[in-house]
């Protein structure tokens, strides 16, 4: 059996997700090569050597020049903020690695492009973790779809909601700088919703958008104790909050199909809250990242007096993913769509085949999200930039 041994570089949130996906793939699904788990990157070396011990990687490193550059390391995980993706992604690729890259891929279209042409040049297998995709609901839609069963995809409609910023106490992360996360709630969660939009329905065309910043300044972070959760610890300086605690905007899609996104993480009492609804020509799916085992539909063809949305729940052997895991209704979590993202990422790099999505389809969200700040700007519907050939 081979095996294909993995740098990660970041150890909080993300990082421990993809470290849990490490560690399980080869338990769950036959994958080949399989990861071994090499090395974890962060500047701070006792945290980074904790992080290693509770997640289990064999080394330490704390400059990822150094990672990127081992021999005994073919694939770089960046699980990093978002200011970092372009300058970690350039070095891993020039020493020949594959790349599995946190979302959004880049900070703007400029840094996506050259990773794009980047990735064009190594030949290795690159991915953008929109690990929504692989929902076993979101994969099990993407089939409805492709049969046919909703015909004429008319309607997206998608709401990405969060509240951990209404608390105006938590103080100026780095998510809440643009210089540090390129844009707040639209790069963060909207990203997730257009990525989902463009893998269900068809590539967006236009768009025509807001962006709103409603708490305009946030203690100055004197040190965030780490972990996954919101525990800081802060001064009485304030500063400020660059970036868009909330979005909303309308697309066109290249099929005629027109959609409707919100984003925000003002949305008191919505943890986490990714839904979205399609509506075809034929029938109506509906799907809620908090209930995410479920697939509400709805088919026109069902006989009249027992048409009505129903929910399947998306366990049985026979939709994508399940059956690696459990007997059906026994349920699986978020932490489940990485270890999924982590298969199919394995499984392109022993056919060669890129998976989806790629930093093709990153360059294409980002080119979205471009786009929608623009529209803030202008006021018009503004377009997309195209992939570049
Ligand atoms: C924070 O908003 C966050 O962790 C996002 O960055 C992730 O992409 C999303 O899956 C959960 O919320």
């Amino acid at each position: 059996m081979s095996e294909i041994g993995v740098g990660l570089v970041g150890y909080k949130f993300m990082g421990r997700a993809h470290s849990n996906a490490y560690r399980q793939v080869a338990r769950y699904f036959e994958v080949e090569p399989v990861p071994v788990m090499r090395a974890i990157c962060g500047r701070d070396r006792d945290a980074t050597s904790a992080a290693a011990a509770q997640l289990g990687w064999e080394n330490v490193e704390t400059d990822y020049h150094n990672l990127v550059k081992r021999e005994d390391i073919s694939l770089v995980d960046v699980s990093t903020p978002g200011y970092t993706h372009r300058d970690v992604v350039m070095a891993a690729l020039e020493a020949g690695k594959h790349v599995l890259c946190e979302k959004p891929l880049a900070n703007s279209l400029q840094e996506a492009e050259e990773m794009l042409r980047a990735a064009r040049q190594a030949g290795t297998i690159n991915m953008v973790n929109f690990n929504y995709r692989r929902v076993p609901a979101v994969r099990f839609a993407k089939q409805l779809i492709d049969e046919g069963r909703l015909g004429e995809i008319r309607h997206w409609r998608a709401v990405y909601l969060q509240d951990w910023l209404v608390d105006e106490s938590v103080p100026l992360a780095w998510r809440l700088k643009k210089e540090l996360a390129g844009s707040g709630a639209l790069g963060d969660i909207g990203a997730h919703i257009l990525d989902l939009s463009q893998f269900l329905v068809a590539p967006v065309t236009s768009v025509t958008g807001t962006l709103n910043t409603f708490v305009k300044q946030r203690p100055v972070e004197a040190r965030n104790s780490g972990g996954s959760g919101l525990s800081w610890e802060s001064g009485d300086e304030m500063g400020e909050v660059t970036v868009d605690d909330a979005t909303t905007f309308l697309a066109r899609f290249e099929n005629g199909a027109t959609g409707t996104f919100e984003a925000t993480r003002m949305a008191a009492g919505r943890r986490n809250f990714n839904s979205f609804e399609i509506n075809g020509s034929l029938g109506s799916i509906a799907f809620n990242l908090e209930r995410l085992n479920e697939l509400e539909v709805y088919f026109r063809e069902d006989e009249a007096g027992l048409q009505g949305f129903r929910t399947i729940n998306v366990t049985e052997g026979v939709h994508p993913y399940t059956g690696a895991w459990w007997p059906a209704g026994h349920i699986i979590g978020w932490e489940h769509t990485h270890v999924h993202v982590v298969k199919d990422l394995l499984d392109g790099i022993r056919t060669g085949v890129n998976p989806s999505p790629s930093f093709e389809d990153g360059f294409r969200n980002q080119a979205v999200l471009d786009a929608v700040s623009r529209s803030a700007e202008s006021g018009q519907w503004e377009q997309p930039v195209a992939v570049p050939i």
